[in-house]
């Protein structure tokens, strides 16, 4: 991969100073079984920081794309979901800091989210879609997917877990803050994992590198690099604001074209970074 161009971006300093803090349910916020079980150990110290961090999509323009070598020599990987890495080390690497889920995967018993190894020894991060004006105590007793019981079951069988819920009215400044700088309209729709973990990680690392939310020219109609399906939307959003996403990402970029559209990944400056 080709070293940064000299383009600075004031993007991630806007956003440093616009966005709220980054936010996770904390024990006091409601009276609740779901928050006695959160651990009393934050997501990340204050002090916890990074040198270079890699947010990996999950999207399946990174099959050949020979990156894993490089993502593994970041300080910190973030992945999503139930992407796999067993079988694909060499295009997505093997190393896993931290995975950000839906609640979708926490509830369905399809991912088998308590009993399989992918959510063992990491740090877990989840979030859940409330409405725009929902209390927290609205969004508890009416969640979009019940993850609860299995939230309280993984914590329990796993005392030791560093697994924390998203506050959901943070979702919404993150959207407020995509909406504010996007010309078109957007769905009221939270935004997608992926934006998420780009809030979560800029104040905390000196740069931040995307691996295929630009697609890249290995782009096809596939959603993932781990199965066969079919689905543009995937890449270009039907449900979250994805293109919005995407588009402030491109405008926060500090990497050539050929970096971003033919190896693969774009890299945005964090607040650790001296640029702000
Ligand atoms: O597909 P998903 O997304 O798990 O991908 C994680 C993040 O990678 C980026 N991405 C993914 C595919 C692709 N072709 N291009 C991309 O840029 C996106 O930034 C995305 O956020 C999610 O965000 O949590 C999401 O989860 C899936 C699904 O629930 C999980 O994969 C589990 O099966 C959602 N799909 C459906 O619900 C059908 C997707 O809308 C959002």
């Amino acid at each position: 991969p080709q070293a940064p161009n000299n383009v600075k971006s004031d993007w991630t300093c806007d956003m440093a100073s616009s966005v709220e803090k980054f936010r996770t349910l904390e024990k006091n916020d409601i009276d609740h079984m779901l928050t006695k079980n959160i651990p009393d150990v934050p997501l990340f110290d204050d002090n916890e920081v990074f040198g270079t961090c890699a947010i990996i999509s999950n999207a399946a323009t990174l099959r050949n794309s020979n990156l894993g070598y490089f993502i593994d020599q970041h300080d910190l990987v973030l992945r999503f979901n139930n992407a796999p890495t067993k079988g694909y080390e060499k295009d997505v690497g093997s190393k896993t800091t931290i995975r950000i889920l839906n609640s979708q995967v926490v509830t369905k018993p399809q991912f088998q989210f308590v009993s399989s190894p992918l959510y063992k020894r990491l740090k877990l991060l989840m979030w859940d879609p409330s409405n725009y004006t929902s209390s927290i105590n609205e969004w508890i007793t009416n969640p979009e997917h019940n993850f609860i019981d299995n939230y309280i079951s993984f914590r329990k069988s796993n005392p030791r877990s560093n697994f924390h819920i998203v506050h959901p009215q943070y979702l919404w400044r993150l959207w407020d803050y995509i909406q504010d700088h996007t010309t078109a309209h957007i769905r009221r729709n939270p935004p997608s994992s992926g934006f998420l973990g780009l809030a979560m990680l800029l104040p905390r690392c000196t740069v931040v590198n995307m691996f295929e939310f630009i697609p890249s020219e290995r782009m096809t109609h596939r959603c993932h690099y781990y199965h066969e399906k079919v689905d543009v939307t995937c890449t270009f959003g039907i449900w979250h604001p994805l293109a919005a996403e995407k588009l402030l990402m491109l405008t926060a970029n500090t990497m050539p074209d050929q970096t971003v559209f033919h190896t693969g990944f774009l890299s945005i400056p964090g607040y650790k970074s001296p640029i702000c």
